[in-house]
Order: structure tokens, then sequence, then C-alpha cells
């Protein structure tokens, strides 16, 4: 089916749309139009990923594109930062407005003044990493670090230059499936889909997660390891399958390098020592060693969930030992699945040359804007598709830099956002339906064209439109910003990866989404072709040294708050925190809209029955989780989901509620790949007052 059919009378048309959530699967719906309103969407059941269905929040789409809550024309703040007291303002008021005191701005203390902040709002090409990077180039701004969300496996495997990914789709035909720190159920469900099949065929699945998560609810086995303790598993896993003669000898002197070193690092590994380091007991531990090395095949997908502790990116090298040691690579179904770089596409070409200006981690936001050291200091902040005051670390410190009346702040969304709330103009921005986009996926071998189902909602315009007219205005004349989304489109395609392997512009427009090859096939590593050298693994690999300068084996590195690594701080907060998205939101998109809210109306802190009675709570009593950053308000929900010692915050919601999640983690960057450290903070749970949340 082309993207766009005829359906009858009556004027009705269906366009075929690729979601462009920050997700993984990427899914493909039809959205059906009667005299220009959008009035059905459903899944475009030809996308083999996709399916029959699509998510709980997609499925509901509509709601957030017609929304009362949306913002359909730019606005001017009004009343004091925070208080979300705007007047609407022209197009070409608000334009003018950026760009002179942006002049103003570079002139008084230069380019590095300017902060683009962004992230995934939408993952299309034009509207994630298109032109809008380039014009924040040209103008020297100072330049955004975005490891937020898996930096860690990201950076490992940019540095390797090709990722260590067997193809997603074949999961199907594993035997063993572990899900390492994913939530598949809530975050994935076409990933789900095709574990299910292959359950039903007879896999296994076991879940390593700290949290009995609506997949780990699911699984076989659930190892509820203790948060950011992933490492010394995966070491200890090493550990059993060549104590126990289990190693591949033979893909081991084929396809690697560095054996003797990793057999020495992971040999104080006993599952004893292990069984201490993670909370586990040595049985689980050497159950399922054994189970790796003796099932084919089997394969590890790991998530983004675990990536969020001191340690993450030793703990990702660490898992990738796991099918070199036992041979699993020569396995269709066998490996790794993770998360993939969308590299097929050529954003390069969009964002033009990067200039030698100075990085600041996303993550740091909040320490970004309260440095009264920084020089120069940050004095304009262009915030789109991110919501800052909600989804990066330290809160109260982002707020507080959020808050600097000598701050000029822009932001371009869909709504009035937490951060909008503090803007000096707000932008108004389209949903996926209403604008033409070239989207990949960073959970499966696709990509796709949109072309717009609707007009733009009141005077919307895309984040490439925005760049366009910015650009102009400032008088930059490079010819993208000259070329209309289907020109960026073409651009985007000629001569790019997407199109060698023949998704190029026309198919493309044809037939709105193309199923890419997995690179290397479907066995990518059952012959060697590392990308190390000699095509061999480096178990004690200099590649991963050079980059990181971690030594070449990966090394346990404990989480940076727990009562183990931090007794002095567990006396007053003694419980690991776990900050956790939610089945029926992305991030904090859909967290004021009645998605989310009628399925979570209040904010439930999860906490084991033990550590509730301890503190003499019941489940429904108010409390507060507390830290030496912040507190958070909710309700008690007792459930031994979550294990004794730990406690669960939800992520996302709005401050409507008081403080979240992310008032309460730090602003700490991990081992390796300016990664965030998300969950890996102490916290102490109080009885709260009744009322706020
Ligand atoms: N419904 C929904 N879907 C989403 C999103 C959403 O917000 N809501 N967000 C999207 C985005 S941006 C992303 S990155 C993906 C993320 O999707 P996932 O990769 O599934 O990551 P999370 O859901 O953050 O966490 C998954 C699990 O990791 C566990 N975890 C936390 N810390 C650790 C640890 O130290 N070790 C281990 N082993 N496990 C740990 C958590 O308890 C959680 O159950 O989902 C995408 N899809
Ligand atoms: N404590 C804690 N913090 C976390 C996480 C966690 O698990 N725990 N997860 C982290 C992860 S993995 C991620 S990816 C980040 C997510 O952080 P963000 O990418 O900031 O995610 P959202 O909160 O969904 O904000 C996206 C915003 O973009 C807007 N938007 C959508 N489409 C468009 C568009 O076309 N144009 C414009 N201009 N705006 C648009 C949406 O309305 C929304 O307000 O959060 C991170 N923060
Ligand atoms: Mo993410």
């Amino acid at each position: 089916m082309a993207p766009v059919t005829n359906e009858g009378p009556g004027g009705t048309t269906v366009h075929r749309i690729t979601c462009t959530h920050d997700c993984p699967d990427a899914c493909s719906a039809q959205v059906t139009v009667t005299d220009g309103v959008a009035v059905g969407i459903r899944a475009d059941s030809t996308h083999p990923v996709t399916g029959r269905h699509l998510c709980s929040k997609v499925d509901r789409y509509l709601e957030r594109v017609y929304s009362p809550d949306r913002v359909l024309h730019p606005l001017r703040r009004t009343g004091p930062k925070g208080e979300g007291r705007f007047e609407p303002v022209s197009w070409t008021d608000a334009i003018d407005e950026i760009a002179e005191r942006w002049t103003a701005i570079i002139a008084r203390h230069g380019g590095e003044a300017i902060l683009p902040f962004s992230y995934l709002g939408s993952m299309g090409a034009l509207s994630a990493f298109g032109p809008t990077y380039r014009l924040f180039h040209r103008l020297g701004a100072t330049q955004l670090e975005r490891a937020i969300c898996g930096g860690q496996a990201l950076a490992i495997n940019r540095a390797m230059t090709t990722p260590l990914q067997a193809d997603p789709e074949l999961l199907v035909e594993s035997r063993l499936i572990v899900c390492w720190g994913i939530d598949v159920v809530s975050t994935s469900i076409h990933g789900w889909d095709l574990m299910r099949k292959a359950r039903k065929a007879g896999a296994r699945l076991v879940v390593v997660d700290p949290y009995r998560s609506p997949t780990a609810r699911r699984a076989d086995t659930h190892l509820a390891l203790h948060p950011g303790t992933d490492g010394a598993l995966a070491l200890g896993l090493g550990h059993v399958i060549i104590e126990r003669g289990l190693a591949d000898q033979a893909f081991i002197a084929e396809h690697t390098t560095g054996f003797d070193a990793y057999a020495a690092e992971v040999a104080p590994w006993t599952p004893e020592r292990t069984a201490a380091e993670t909370g586990l007991s040595a049985e689980a531990v050497e159950e399922l060693a054994v189970a790796l090395a003796t099932t084919a095949p089997a394969a590890i997908r790991f998530g983004v969930g675990m990536q969020r502790a001191d340690g993450a990116g030793s703990a990702v090298r660490a898992i990738q030992c796991l099918p070199a040691l036992t041979g699993q690579w020569r396995h269709r179904g066998g490996g790794i699945v993770n998360a993939r770089t969308m590299g097929l596409l050529n954003y390069e070409k969009l964002w033009g040359p990067i200039p030698p200006t100075r990085r600041v981690n996303m993550i740091q936001l909040g320490r970004v804007l309260t440095d009264p050291q920084l020089a120069p200091p940050v004095k304009a902040l262009f915030v789109w598709n991110s919501n800052p005051a909600v989804i990066t670390a330290d809160q109260n410190r982002v707020l507080a830099g959020l808050a600097r009346d000598d701050l000029f702040t822009v932001v371009h969304d869909l709504f009035v956002t937490d951060t909008a709330r503090y803007a000096d103009l707000v932008l108004p921005a389209p949903s996926m339906i209403e604008h033409d986009e070239l989207v990949g996926s960073w959970g499966f071998n696709y990509v796709s064209r949109n072309r717009s189902a609707i007009a733009p909602l009141g005077q919307a315009k895309a984040n490439a439109e925005v760049a366009r007219l910015l650009a102009r205005r400032l008088g930059l004349d490079e010819p993208v910003f000259a070329m209309s989304d289907d020109e960026l489109i073409r651009y985007c395609l000629d001569g790019s990866g997407a199109e060698a392997v023949g998704a190029g512009y026309e198919r493309l427009d044809t037939e709105g989404f193309v199923r890419v090859p997995h690179p290397g096939g479907d066995t990518p590593f059952a012959h060697g072709g590392f990308p190390e050298p000699g095509g061999r693994f480096g178990f004690a690999s200099e590649v991963f040294d050079r980059a990181f300068g971690l030594g070449p084996v990966p090394h346990y590195r404990p989480p940076a708050e727990s009562p183990e690594t931090r007794p002095d701080l567990a006396r007053r907060f003694p419980l690991r925190l776990l900050t956790l998205k939610r089945p029926h939101s992305v991030n904090s998109s859909y967290a004021h809209l009645p998605v989310l809210l009628g399925a979570e109306p209040r904010t439930l802190i999860e906490i084991n029955p033990a550590d509730a009675a301890a503190r003499g709570l019941a489940d429904g009593d108010p409390v507060r989780v507390v830290n030496d950053r912040g507190e958070v308000s909710g309700f008690a929900a007792v459930t031994d989901h979550v294990a004794r010692g730990t406690v669960v915050v939800p992520f996302g919601r709005w401050l409507t509620d008081g403080p979240g999640a992310n008032a309460l983690t730090a602003d700490r960057i991990g081992d390796l790949g300016g990664g965030p450290t998300f969950c890996d903070a102490l916290v102490e749970v109080a009885p709260g007052t009744v009322g706020r949340a």
C-alpha cells in the first residue's frame, strides 16, 4: 500500500505514519482522515514488527493531537518564570525577538553563551538531527552531549565501529532469552510479541532486573539483583562457564584474543562472591551460567534500564564477553540484541561541520545553568524535543537554573510543559501526523518516510521549519536552510547507507517503510568479523582501553551510592532508588494526558512490605522519599515487586504533583560514554502529609 490511499466516498483518506516516539518499535500506523480531521488510528498490520496492534499510548494518539492543551500559536511570558502565564504573539515577532536577543548575547558573551537542549521527543531525522543542529553549529553555540539514554553501549559500539548485535527479529528462533535490564512488556511491546512467539516454540525467558517488572512477572526465572551490580553478575557468569569447562574453546581460539587475561579477571568472581555482591543466590548464578553455555541459540537482550548506574559501561562490556565465551554467535538467534544506532541515514550531511566549541553533558544541565564560575555563562537556552525540567538529573538544581531571570529561554513543544512554564517564548510544534519525516528505528532494521496526514493544527511549525525561519532571520544562507522538508529527505537519503541497501527516496515514498538487511546478515559474527584487530573479539580489548582508559579487560565497578559503597550515607538514606518509566507514557510525554492519569492518578511509591513495616507504613499511606538532593511526595504501594532495601519512584510525572523522581537523582556521570546514574542513588522513605501528592 502506498502511504496514501483513497478509501471511497466522503473524501476519507488513509495515511501511513511511522511513529516518531522515542521507542525501539518505530511502529507503522494507519491514520484515517475525514475532511481534514484525523478520525482514527490503527496498526498497519503489513509492518512485520507492528503486527496487529499499537501500544496503549499511540492507540489513543488522537487524544494527544486534539488535546485542548495543545499550544496553537507562539506565546510570550507575562508572569514570573515557572508560573505559566503567557500571551499570544505572532511568529514574526517571536522569531525577531529570538534573533535580536541571540545576536546581542553573542556580541557580548560569544556563541557559547547559547545552549541548545534537545532529545528525542521526535526521533525523526529532520526533527531530531536536522537543520536545527546546523543552526547551532553555525552560531558557534555550546554543544550538548546527548548520552542520557544508553550512552554507555552507544559509546562502546561507536568505539568499535560495528555494534555487537544480532538481528532482533531473529529472537523468535532463540531457545533462551535473557532480558537484562529491560522491561519489554512496557517499553517495547512489539519486541515482546517476538519473545512470546519464541516461548510458544519452547524458549525459556530469564529476566535480570532489580524490580519485578511486568516482563519479570511473566518470566520463567527472575533474578532480582541489586541495582548497578550487573558487572559483578556478568563476571560471575564468566567464572562459572570457564570453571565448569563450558567455554567454547574452538570459538575462543579462532575468533577472540585476550582470553587468559579475562579468565584471570573472572577467577575471583566465584558464585559465592557474585551472590554477595548482587544479592542473588550462588545457585541462581550457576544455573544461569550453565544455561547460557548449554542452550543454543541463547540471546541476551540488554536494555537501557541497566545503563543507569555508575559502572554500567563496564557492565555492558562484561556482558559482551558472554556470547564470545559461549560461542553463541555461531547461531541464528544467538548473541546479543540491544539498541542500534540509526546510522543508515546521513544525518551528518544535515549537521554540517561541527565547530570546536565547548561541550556540556545534558545530564548536568542544572549544574551548567547555576555554576557561577562557568565562562562564558549560559545566557540563552533553546529547548526542543525535550522536557528537561522533568527528565534530567538533580531536578531542583535544573529548576533553579531555569528560574534565572537573566536566562533567555525558548521552548518549542506541543504543550506548555514544566520546562515551557519557565520560557520567555513558547513555540508551537506539530504532532507526528502533521508533518513530513524520515524515520529510522533504534530497535529494528527499518527506515520509513512519513507524509503528513493532516495540516498542522493552529500555527504549529515543525522543528526543521523553525530552524529555517531562524537561519533566514539571522542571515545564514547555507543551502540546507533553503531546502523544503521533501528536499531535506532526499538530500539525507542521497548516497546514504539506507539507499545502498535499497531504502532510497523513491522506494520509501511509494512503500512508506522498508525493511533493511541486518548488518552482517543472520549470523554476523559466526566466522569472526568482530570490529577489532584481526576480526577477533577482544576479551582484553585495546580498542576499549584506548577509548575509555578503563583497561583492556572489563572490571567490576560497583554503584556509586549503595549501602556497601557509601555506609556513611546509608545511615541516613538506607534504600536504593529506582526511577522507572511508565507503561502508559513515553518519558514525560502523556504524563498530563488521560492516557497516563487514568492509569496512574497518583504518585505511587513502591516499597517492600518489610521496609514499610519497619517504618510503620501501610499501603496507601502518604509518604515522602528523601535524600540530600530533594524530596518526592506520594502514596505507599506496599508490594513484593520491589526487593527489600529498594524503593521505586515513577519517572516522568509533571510538577503538578510536586517534584518528581529526578529531584532525588545525582547528576554524576557514569564510568564511560557520558552516561547517567539515574538508578544509582540512596534515599529514605518517611511518613508524609496528606494532600500534596
Ligand atoms: N511505555 C513506555 N515505553 C518506552 C518509554 C517509556 O517511557 N514508556 N521510553 C522509551 C525510551 S526513551 C527508552 S530508552 C526505552 C527504555 O526501555 P528499557 O530498556 O526497558 O529501560 P527501562 O524501562 O528504563 O528499564 C527497564 C528495567 O531496567 C531495570 N533496571 C534499573 N536499574 C537496573 C540495573 O542497575 N540493572 C538491571 N539489570 N536492571 C535495572 C528497571 O527496574 C526496569 O524494569 O523505552 C522506550 N519505550
Ligand atoms: N530519573 C530518570 N530520568 C530519566 C530516565 C529514567 O529512566 N529515569 N530516562 C532517560 C531517558 S532513557 C530518556 S530518552 C530521556 C527522555 O527525555 P525527553 O526526550 O526529554 O522525553 P520527553 O519527556 O518525552 O520530552 C519530549 C518532549 O518533546 C516534545 N515533542 C514531541 N514531538 C516534538 C516535535 O516534533 N517538536 C518539538 N519541538 N517537540 C516535540 C514532547 O511534547 C515532549 O514534551 O529521559 C531520561 N531521564
Ligand atoms: Mo531513552
